[in-house]
């Protein structure tokens, strides 16, 4: 049986610069999902080493946090049957060389460090993610 779930979902620095807000918002409310809540704001670089506080020990993380609050981002609370996995399908693959066209990453991006849209990998960091962007 689906499950309604929540979560969060951002529209990266690179996003909102190309101007893909609309384009990224169109797929997820055509899929059926709800948004929630939304924002835009720029990420300060504590919540961003938060945010991404599983990657403190790669080699990529300093550019993470440097590239998250390079510009405003929206984040989002998506809301739908199955959002979390769902929403990981819309996406589509971390690295945009590997992500299915017909995904936001797969038809949007080139680059890994430039991906378009950040995603909960699950319902435990949907929760985690979606306190730390919403209270
Ligand atoms: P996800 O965004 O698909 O969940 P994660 O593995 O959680 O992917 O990585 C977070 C973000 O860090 C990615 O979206 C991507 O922008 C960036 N990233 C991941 N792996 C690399 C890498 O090997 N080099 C540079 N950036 C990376
Ligand atoms: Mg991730």
């Amino acid at each position: 049986m689906p499950e309604v779930q929540q979560t969060c979902i951002m529209v990266k620095p690179d996003g909102v610069r190309r101007g893909l807000i609309g384009e990224v918002i169109r797929r997820i409310e055509h899929r059926g999902y709800r948004i929630r809540e939304m924002k835009l704001f720029t990420v300060d670089p504590e919540l961003a080493r938060e945010h991404y506080a599983e990657h403190s020990e790669k080699p990529f993380f300093g550019e993470l946090v440097s590239f998250i609050t390079s510009g405003p981002v929206v984040a989002m609370m998506v809301e739908g049957d199955d959002a979390v996995a769902g929403m990981r399908q819309i996406m589509g693959a971390t690295d945009p060389r590997d992500a299915a066209p017909g995904s936001i990453r797969g038809d949007l991006a080139t680059l890994i460090t430039e991906n378009i849209v950040h995603g909960s990998d699950s319902v435990e960091s949907a929760e985690r993610e979606l306190k730390l962007f919403f209270g």
